[in-house]
């Protein structure tokens, strides 16, 4: 009976889903999920794309959190559109939240939108918002057996970018393990391994970003 009601919820979301999308596409918008663990440095490397992309596209971003609008005061900060989405509690956002959001935004005005999805490797894997494609984030303090433990993000993912890799030698992180399991679970999956403090590996990351945004926007 309760997998029952889970399968009815989840086409719903699949729905609305398919409705964002279609809003997305009449305005020629692509939005990009990012997911990843709390910490994984999501905010860190959005703060980092948006540096290399801004004066290419016309970027948006919301943010959602549980609580709070830390992350969203830093995307403010920069002079951009951002729209807090407080889940008061849910760990993953849903696309009902996007679509209703999207009338905040001028989306004619509008190329990219990343959503900062809450920070969790587990349920935001399971609710597609309308996204053109998914970026998973994990960082190496994490460890290099979350892919094998929390397989459907990478599964689902277009790209992992395995941040904060300039703490690697710390942690005795073995970034082959990592690549190795991801591409098992997603034959197709991009692995980037990067910096947000440093910029190791963000040069690569945004141009494969670019090329999909473009894809996208030219669709
Ligand atoms: N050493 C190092 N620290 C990083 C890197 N990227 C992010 N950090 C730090 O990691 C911490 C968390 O980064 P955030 O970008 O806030 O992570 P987040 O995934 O947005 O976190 P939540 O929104 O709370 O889930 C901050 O103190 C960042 O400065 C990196 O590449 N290397
Ligand atoms: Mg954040």
């Amino acid at each position: 009976m309760e997998i029952k009601v889970m399968h009815q919820v989840m086409e719903w979301n699949e729905d609305v889903s398919d409705a964002v999308k279609e809003e997305l596409s009449r305005h020629n918008v692509c939005l990009i999920n990012v997911l990843g663990s709390p910490g994984a440095g999501k905010t860190s490397t959005i703060v980092s794309l948006i540096d290399r992309l801004r004066e290419r596209y016309r970027i948006g971003v919301i943010e959602g959190d549980i609580a709070g609008q830390i992350d969203a005061d830093k995307i403010h900060a920069l002079g951009l559109p951002v729209v807090q989405l407080d889940t008061d509690g849910a760990c993953h956002i849903e696309a009902m939240s996007i679509q209703h959001i999207l009338t905040e935004f001028e989306l004619d005005k509008l190329d990219v939108l990343f959503v900062e999805n809450i920070g969790n490797l587990v349920c935001p894997a399971e609710f597609n918002i309308g996204e053109s494609f998914r970026l998973a984030l994990l960082s190496i303090p994490e460890g290099d057996d979350k892919v094998e433990k929390y397989p459907l993000i990478f599964a689902t993912s277009d790209a992992l970018a395995m941040n904060k890799y300039d703490l690697k030698e710390y942690f005795g992180f073995d970034d082959q393990r990592v690549e190795r399991n991801a591409k098992a679970a997603n034959p197709d999956i991009q692995v980037f391994r990067v910096s947000s403090r440093d910029g190791m590996g963000l040069d690569e990351l945004t141009a494969w970003v670019s090329k999909r945004i473009d894809e996208t926007i030219a669709k």
